[in-house]
């Protein structure tokens, strides 16, 4: 029963377990540092935890979130003071650390004026991101801004009551320049390639649009560093809230459950200063081009095919689809075969421990990480996490069979049926023209040929490459046959085929 205990805040936290972690440091002398836009769980799993772990030595770091959408994550947080908490799970137990690094939190579509004051105090030096692949209004076939996109034609509109996340940085650097206020420096925390130079021209393409001035200022004076951010954030269930709410002995109507591997590596340049993220274990380096296209296309892009495979063959979790037959040796040989050769040397980086880290934390049977979680979003997914992989095998004139099977998974997901007839509940900004495109179509011809004329997903280099059809033609075809679970279990790559 939770319904009797009372609620996490400030003074509640003497009712918190000692085994639990709290706030080293006096809550009342926090400062505001960040402006954090996309308050989602992973950013309380990730960025706030470390940010957490420094706030002791200097707390001028505090974060101010911002809700770009809903306001549910202000309405559960505010009456707790801002405090939550990560329970960290895996087979061996959970562990819970309270966590008090939030100082606001605001929720833009309700006072988009508040957010754009937040963002031009002089004490803010940073604005981090993770706002999804869909909040950067870009197409990822060719990563430029998206101007057909709603929210970027309203920001055009209306730049001073903006609503997308370029539009919010656009207009808050605008502002702090006409009073002579410093930049502060852009982090993007999404997981798109190149995410800081990404949102930079994102940025500074929406500026230049209506002001061509202030886009020369942001592509000369503000720093959009690149980071490569990991861990994986299972969406939080009620379930969840019943039973850490039960360990921490207060109510806490919105934990984050996570996983006990976390990794940031960070392009190392921040003109108006940062925390000292390396103390909670970041890796600041020169540059994370090689660790980004590691992650996206070993972690997401295994994940993805995943999602939608396992999906497909009835299952619940990546847990359940990682023990099913054949699932764990098919991705693991995508991962050797297919996609590590892709990969930029990285020196000192014992790729294939981490690897085998992957397989382990896929399989772990504490997270509940929900395939259809994963499949969401795929039309802004798909490019980094398998089809840039596909083009460099393709220019390197090798196979891509596996890759093309998750492609194919993608492709059958979204005809908005499952293996059954049911209809699957298709989440994903295309939704409505993906449905639309392949509705009525019976043959596996016609179904690849609608879904490849969607050009914000796949650029030319695909729709005119007559190999790459044929090759996920038939992986489509394989799949509509047999259907997921026996492909997969059944699964021998063309060439060597007999
Ligand atoms: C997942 C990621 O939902 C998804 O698409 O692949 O959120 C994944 O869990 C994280 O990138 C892990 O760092």
């Amino acid at each position: 029963m939770t319904g009797t205990l009372n609620s996490l805040s400030d003074r509640t936290l003497t009712d918190v377990p000692a085994t639990v972690g709290k706030p080293a440091y006096d809550r009342s002398q926090l400062k505001t540092g960040i402006i954090h836009l996309g308050i989602g769980a992973f950013h309380r799993a990730h960025q706030a935890v470390y940010t957490e772990n420094i706030l002791q030595d200097d707390p001028s770091w505090g974060i101010t979130g911002v809700s770009l959408r809903s306001p549910d994550t202000r309405d559960a947080l505010a009456p707790q003071d801002y405090l939550y908490s990560v329970a960290v799970r895996d087979g061996a137990g959970e562990k819970l650390h309270v966590i008090g690094c939030l100082t606001d939190i605001l929720v833009a579509p309700e006072n988009p004026e508040a957010v754009l004051q937040a963002m031009c105090q002089p004490d803010i030096r940073i604005v981090t991101l993770t706002v999804t692949e869909k909040g950067y209004c870009y197409a990822p076939s060719s990563r430029t801004l998206d101007e057909s996109n709603s929210d970027i034609i309203h920001d055009l509109k209306h730049p001073h009551a903006p609503r997308s996340a370029p539009g919010f940085l656009v207009e808050a650097i605008r502002r702090r320049h006409a009073s002579g206020l410093q930049p502060f420096t852009v982090l993007s925390c999404d997981n798109l390639p190149a995410n800081g130079e990404t949102l930079k021209r994102v940025t500074v393409r929406l500026a230049a649009l209506t002001n061509p001035e202030l886009g020369r200022f942001i592509a000369e004076h503000v720093a959009f560093p690149s980071s490569m951010i990991d861990r994986i954030v299972p969406a939080t269930t009620d379930q969840d809230r019943a039973s850490v709410s039960r360990a921490l002995n207060v109510k806490d109507q919105w934990p984050v459950c996570t996983e006990p591997f976390s990794q940031w590596v960070i392009e190392d340049h921040f003109p108006s200063g940062r925390p000292s993220w390396e103390k909670s274990g970041a890796s600041f380096v020169r540059d994370v081009a090689a660790f980004e296209l590691m992650k996206l296309r070993l972690l997401n892009g295994s994940h993805s095919t995943l999602a939608y495979l396992g999906f497909l063959a009835g299952h619940e979790t990546v847990s359940a689809t990682m023990a099913a037959a054949g699932f764990k040796t098919f991705i693991r040989a995508m991962m050797d075969e297919e996609i590590t050769p892709t990969l930029p040397a990285l020196p000192d980086f014992d790729l294939s421990t981490y690897k085998d880290q992957l397989i382990e934390r896929f399989c772990n049977p504490a997270l509940h990480h929900r395939t259809a979680q994963i499949a969401m979003d795929g039309s802004q997914k798909l490019p980094q996490r398998l089809l840039n992989t596909i083009h460099n095998r393709l220019l390197a004139g090798q196979s891509f069979d596996r890759l093309a099977l998750g492609v194919a998974a993608w492709m059958r997901f979204v005809t908005g049926k499952d293996e059954h007839g049911q209809v699957i509940d298709i989440r994903d900004p295309l939704r409505d023209q993906l449905l639309r495109a392949t509705a009525g179509l019976t043959t596996t011809q016609d179904i690849l040929s609608a879904l490849l004329a969607f050009d914000s997903i796949f650029a030319p280099e695909f729709t005119q490459n007559a190999h790459f059809k044929s090759v996920i033609l038939q992986q489509l075809e394989t799949l509509l046959t047999n259907g997921a679970a026996k492909t997969v279990q059944n699964f021998k790559p063309a060439s060597t085929k007999t």
